[in-house]
């Protein structure tokens, strides 16, 4: 196949990333599906390759530490499945930051796999929640992109459930322009092309990294908004890039976007008569999207604190005991007999 799709495979971890994981292997992809819970494997299609469950685990309820425990105790039959099952060069894991299993045991296992297999590229793929989900959630999700930020990888992409009103449509658009990403080699032509070596450097960077697509003919300014609105957490407008890769059939004003974005050490251009698609590697982690979640974090504690505060003490002494209940007093045999059966008279 004259694309990058076949040189890239994906271990999608949890149930966010079985169901995003799930489109990939639609796409013909190589998917290696671990979770800590056999709902979430029964639920992938049938024919479904490469399954792996965590045993003794039953999922992990939103419990990162239980997840990570459990990826503990499998951890050499996980890697020896990750071995068997994936060849490819570049290899994205998947998983929801807000949950347990995926949250928890996707880090721990990219760091190992970056220093595992040096040569190859190694990224991951995560969602971030929406402000109206539990605690539990939030803090998991701030937890884990604190991970992996201390993990040198490559690119990471991170989503937002925020940017969409269904999670399913968030995991086929992320799908969708991935997919045309990886596929940008079929549009060759003598205007400008990009090569695999091309396409694969924006992946190489570590840090954020952001895939918008825009019609054909797009105007920058279109561009532009695209860049400011799309599917992943919010960008810091820091001006921070290190790699910004196009394929555009318009004259796409490059200096505007880049007085938008940012200067990059590396740029590369193609010429697409499809779509107009743009990738942005080496970005900074949404630092202020991550404030916002620790801030309704904040707002949740506090309202549980005060409504514990509110909750009226009850003082245990003013409480009057019941009165004391009546007892059935127990009645022997003879004074049974003595009430209820006639005295015998004696002469
Ligand atoms: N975009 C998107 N978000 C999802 C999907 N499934 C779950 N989520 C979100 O992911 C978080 C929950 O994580 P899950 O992936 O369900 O958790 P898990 O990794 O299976 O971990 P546990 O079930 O807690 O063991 C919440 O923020 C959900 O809103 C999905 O298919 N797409
Ligand atoms: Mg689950």
């Amino acid at each position: 196949m004259n694309s990058l799709v076949k040189e890239v495979a994906f271990i999608a971890v949890g149930q966010a990333g079985s169901n995003i994981g799930a489109l990939f292997e639609e796409a013909g992809h190589t998917v290696l599906y671990i979770s800590t819970s056999p709902v979430d494997l029964k639920a992938l299609p049938e024919g479904t390759k490469h399954k792996f469950l965590i045993k003794n685990a039953e999922g992990s309820a939103r419990d990162r530490d239980r997840a990570k425990q459990a990826a503990v105790e499998a951890w050499d039959d996980i890697n020896e499945v990750i071995a068997k099952t994936i060849e490819e060069q570049i290899v994205y894991m998947i998983f929801s930051a807000g949950g347990g299993t995926g949250s928890g045991a996707s880090p721990m296992l990219l760091h190992h796999l970056t220093s595992e297999y040096p040569n190859r590229l190694i990224g991951a793929i995560t969602i971030l929640p929406t402000l109206t989900e539990s605690r539990r959630v939030l803090f998991n999700a701030s937890e884990c992109i604190r991970e992996l930020k201390d993990i040198e990888s490559s690119a990471k992409l991170i989503l937002d459930n925020s940017k969409v009103t269904d999670k399913m449509q968030l995991n086929t658009a992320f799908v969708d322009l991935f997919s045309t990403y990886l596929s940008l080699s079929l549009h060759a032509n003598k205007h400008g092309a990009l090569d695999f070596a091309d396409l694969k450097e924006p992946l190489s960077y570590d840090g954020c990294a952001v895939i918008t697509k825009n019609q054909r003919q797009a105007t920058t300014k279109e561009v532009i908004d695209t860049i400011n609105s799309n599917i992943f957490a919010s960008l810091e407008n820091d001006k921070i890039v290190e790699c910004i890769l196009t394929s555009v059939s318009s004259n796409i004003d490059a200096g505007a976007i880049e007085s938008h974005i940012g200067s990059p050490d590396i740029t590369f251009t193609g010429f697409n008569d499809k779509e107009t698609i743009c990738f942005f590697s080496g970005l900074s982690y949404p630092e202020k999207r991550l404030k916002e979640i620790g801030e309704q974090i904040d707002k949740i504690d506090a309202s549980r604190q005060e409504q514990r505060e509110k909750k009226p003490t009850i003082e245990l002494a003013a409480i009057k005991a019941s009165p004391e209940k009546k007892r059935k007093k127990p009645i022997s045999k003879d004074d049974l007999f003595a009430r209820y059966m006639k005295k015998k008279t004696v002469d």
